[in-house]
């Protein structure tokens, strides 16, 4: 993720807002900040609007590189110390972009260019996690945060007599066949978490609280208002994108269904009804490309390749990995990344210390301190999430030339686009085999395989991009309460993805707090909206290369010319309402996921076929 998303705005995209182990619940003692940001008052009028902003902006980036500084320590180094610091930083930030929202209602009534409207709505805008305007309330809240990413990072589980990780569990859900093994591993992580509800229903009540002061119906309204358009308005075009790409879910979900009941027969997984989550080879079952051995066509040639076969026969380490993604920006013409980003980052998970292995890039100074958090493993999915990260990190270094307040993605999903839109086409065999990864670029036969593969991960995430929110803001808004937490969060996965976990969860469940996102307070529609965005970039920029052949086919590795029409649209960062920046790029002005459907033309027609005979769907009641 990108760093501007929490309570304290500072460095990473996916920002943690998180704590941890050593701050355990019941101490207190973390809190007051340490400073009182002292604001100027400036006169309600143009010029006090412009002088009010430029003196907000250049306090934030000072503290903004301050909290960040903390936070990545805290991040890579999770001690009750540095727990303690970040809760703090964290307080203080978000004190200060608090003060500074009020201030900005001053000029409510005051006529001021456009840029510096923007400037003032963004100052509300972009606080994750409002804290209200009382003593105390804002390290309450940091405290909360950073238990709760802390907790979720240091999570341990026992499996067959041994304490594991996170990592460990996705691994073994990745590979096991064996649904008594994937069932205690999905059950196993989420034993992790109930000790977190009652923080993050606290949490709520708080961040509710700070947001109606800013004038937001409640927290949900607030991340929902990013977008250049109300918060309804957004809520409503999510729904129609959805309602764009369902048929295709349905299809997936259905063919994905009967090779599962194939393979684990009725008992495991019926032929009818939800999909079992723990079967998915997925701790989420948010992408299911790890298992498509299960599910690939028998009646079609074997997939070639494996990519990540590939990268382990060529002796590929996660550096490497790190300098092919950036090899791939490089010869769209971007800059390399400068050096401290090979001297700073974390790249594999260090030893002997407790850190935050979920990836995120940084962008601690706001200009060129560019780093990515990773514990990277040598496979395709940290092959694409390597992409992913550089995108964000090339994103801040295109738009660190704007003014403070505008320097983060057009919105939220933006900053999560870029990097799969990159790895769209260096995922192509074309472009594997152009780095000397793959032999021999395989014909059209393999074109369905191709592309199951990678419906398995980008169409099936997207009701799972949908859904974390949708829980989210019926937190929120009240509708869901804290008794309801867990049934709410599995009711949304049923109605959404059509998946139920592999048998009854205990009373004590809090299966949110067992996705990062949730303790970390990461929105999530931004992801929903990526899935979608990442296709249009992608045809905007094959078109633009004069690619006439199949989208899934083209690349546009080494294209000068679309890397500066990409990075023209990275430069102007969140200066403009995101339509201009979309349009500045592609030409539209529109979500749309017309050019998902033309990305998986042929594999949706091969779906329709294959279920021929089939009743698909489920029942959501
Ligand atoms: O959190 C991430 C990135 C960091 S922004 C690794 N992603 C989402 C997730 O892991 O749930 C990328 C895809 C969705
Ligand atoms: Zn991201």
């Amino acid at each position: 993720m990108k760093r501007t998303l929490l309570t304290a705005a500072a460095a990473s995209v996916l920002l943690a807002a998180g704590a941890g182990a050593a701050l355990s619940h019941g101490q207190d003692q973390v809190a007051a900040p340490a400073a009182t940001p002292t604001i100027t008052q400036h006169p309600a009028t143009a010029e006090g609007a412009a002088a009010f902003v430029a003196e907000a902006e250049e306090t934030l980036m000072a503290l903004s590189e301050y909290v960040g500084r903390v936070a990545w320590v805290r991040a890579t180094h999770i001690t009750f110390d540095t727990m303690w610091l970040e809760a703090r930083a964290n307080a203080e930030y978000t004190e200060l972009q608090v003060a500074l929202a009020n201030e900005a209602a001053r000029f409510n009534d005051v006529e001021v260019p456009d840029d510096v409207r923007r400037k003032l709505n963004l100052m509300r805008q972009s606080i994750v996690l409002p804290a209200p305007n009382r003593p105390g309330a804002a390290g309450e809240l940091a405290e909360i945060t950073t238990r709760l990413d802390s907790t979720y990072a240091t999570g341990r589980f026992e499996h067959q007599g041994e304490q594991i990780t996170l990592q460990q569990g996705e691994e073994i859900l990745a590979e096991s066949r064996d649904p008594a093994v994937t069932k205690a591993i999905y059950e196993g992580w989420r034993t992790v978490s109930p000790v977190m509800r009652d923080d993050y229903a606290r949490m709520v009540e708080i961040a509710n609280e700070g947001s109606r002061e800013l004038g937001y119906a409640d927290t949900g309204a607030l991340w929902r208002s990013g977008y250049d358009m109300g918060p309804d308005a957004f809520a409503a075009e999510t729904d129609r994108l959805w309602e764009q790409v369902k048929p295709f879910y349905e299809n997936l979900h259905c063919y994905v269904r009967a090779e599962l009941n194939e393979r684990y027969g009725d008992a495991v997984q019926p032929a009818t009804g939800p999909i079992r989550a723990d079967l998915l080879g997925n701790m989420w079952s948010q992408q299911w490309g790890n298992i498509y051995d299960v599910v690939a066509p028998s009646d079609l040639p074997e997939s070639s390749y494996d990519l990540t076969d590939l990268l382990v026969q060529a002796d590929y380490t996660p550096v490497k990995i790190a300098e092919t993604a950036e090899g791939f920006y490089t010869s769209m013409g971007l800059a390399e990344l400068p050096d401290t980003f090979w001297e700073r980052s974390q790249i594999v998970r260090p030893e002997g210390r407790e850190v935050v292995c979920h990836a995120s890039a940084w962008d601690i100074d706001n200009v060129d301190d560019l780093r990515i958090k990773m514990c990277t493993r040598v496979n395709a999915e940290d092959f694409q999430t390597m992409h992913h990260e550089l995108g964000h990190n090339y994103y801040q270094r295109a738009y660190n030339q704007q003014p403070f307040l505008f320097r983060n993605g057009a919105n939220d999903g933006f900053h999560e686009a870029i990097g799969d839109f990159a790895a769209l086409s260096a995922q192509t065999p074309t472009y594997l085999n152009q780095i000397g990864l793959l032999d021999t670029v395989p014909g059209d036969e393999e074109d369905i395989p191709f592309l199951l593969k990678t419906a398995l991960d980008k169409i099936a995430f997207l009701p799972f991009g949908l859904m974390v929110d949708r829980w989210r803001w019926g937190v929120f808004s009240g509708e869901t309460t804290p008794e309801d937490y867990n049934d709410a969060w599995n009711a949304n996965m049923l109605r959404y993805q059509g998946l139920v976990p592999p048998g009854p969860r205990p009373e004590n469940a809090f299966d949110p707090g067992a996705k990062y996102h949730i303790p970390g307070n990461t929105p999530y529609t931004r992801y929903f909206l990526a899935h979608i965005y990442q296709f249009q970039f992608h045809r905007a920029a094959c078109e633009q290369a004069g690619w006439t052949g199949p989208l899934h086919r083209c690349s546009v590795y080494g294209n000068e010319e679309v890397g500066q029409r990409f990075n023209a649209m990275m430069e102007m960062g969140q200066s403009r309402p995101w339509p201009e920046a979309m349009a500045a790029f592609s030409g539209e002005r529109e979500n749309d996921a017309s050019a998902v459907a033309d990305y998986f033309e042929p594999l949706n027609a091969w779906l329709t076929t294959q279920n021929r005979g089939r009743s698909c769907g489920w029942d959501a009641a």
